[in-house]
């Protein structure tokens, strides 16, 4: 209820100005300069996508909407965009996988197989001890470390090429990858070692990255809320005081559902 308020509340500027723009274009279709406004309005440049065309931008945006993707202002676009939107981006803007593949089971397993020089290893057994309680904690999943077979969610720190077919890229640029749920590879998780891996606000953070990347593990995609988790732009926030934020805690939780009172 309180989100349909908020809605409205939002919608109404925007409803009165979208209409006075269109009749300004020829016959109700929204010229570029609306398309431009919308896109910069929803799908904010992030510093990956400073590059891009209008027509990469009108893609980004009709592969989120699951359009067809032709980089072009086709009808199928156009009707989106003139789509009454709430304005907040707060209501279910986490994405799941296509499929929204999920682990069928609440008790995982996960094993850390090596170790970046960069910490020392009890760092790097907390930073990711702590990155899985950001999804217990709210959710009735539960992280188990073992340290013998195979894990459901396998942790490795690994340069270049390293044997899934996505090598990671030097120093900058890719941090880590993980796999969506799944079995064999699925739910893994790889941080790249050519990276700085730190404990404090110093190159990249083990922590706020493996929480990130966990997230993709468990079934989340990317969420265009920039405040979240899930938001693909590198962002410090103190991890000792890291709150999940309520975007990530909804899509966890419509994959999980909540933490049960009693445990
Ligand atoms: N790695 C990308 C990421 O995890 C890999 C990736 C791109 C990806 N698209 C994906 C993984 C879709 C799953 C699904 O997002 S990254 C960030 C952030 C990266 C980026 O190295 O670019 C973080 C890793 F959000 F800061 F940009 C961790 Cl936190
Ligand atoms: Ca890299
Ligand atoms: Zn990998
Ligand atoms: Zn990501």
């Amino acid at each position: 209820m309180r989100y349909l308020l908020l809605c409205f509340a939002v919608f109404l500027p925007g409803s009165l100005a979208f209409p006075a723009r269109l009749n300004a274009g020829s016959q109700n279709n929204p010229g570029f300069e609306i398309v431009k406004a919308y896109l910069d309005k929803f799908f904010p440049i992030n510093p990956k996508s400073r590059s891009l065309t209008l027509e990469e931008r009108i893609k980004e945006m009709q592969k989120f909407f699951h359009l067809t993707i032709t980089g072009k202002l086709d009808a199928e676009t156009e009707e989106t965009i003139k789509k009454p939107r709430c304005g907040v981006p707060d209501v279910a803007d986490y994405q799941t996988f296509p499929g929204s593949p999920k682990w069928k089971k609440t008790h995982l397993t996960y094993r850390i197989l090596n170790y970046t020089p960069d910490l020392p290893q009890n760092k790097v057994d907390d930073a990711i001890r702590r990155a899985f309680m950001v999804w217990s904690n709210v959710t009735p999943l539960q992280f188990q470390r073992i340290y013998q077979q195979e894990a459901d969610i396998e942790i490795a720190f690994a340069r270049r090429e390293h044997g899934d077919g996505y090598p990671f890229d030097g120093r900058g640029n890719t941090l880590a990858h993980a796999f969506p749920p799944g079995n064999g590879i699925g739910g893994d998780t790889h941080f790249d070692d050519d990276e700085r891996w730190s404990e404090y606000n110093r190159e990249v953070n083990l922590f706020l990255v493996a929480a990130h990347e966990f997230g993709h593990s468990l079934g989340l995609a990317h969420s265009n809320v920039p405040e979240a988790l899930m938001y693909p732009v590198y962002k410090y926030v103190n991890p000792a005081t890291f709150r999940l934020p309520d975007d990530d805690k909804r899509g966890i939780q419509k994959l999980y559902g909540k933490k049960s009172s009693n445990s």
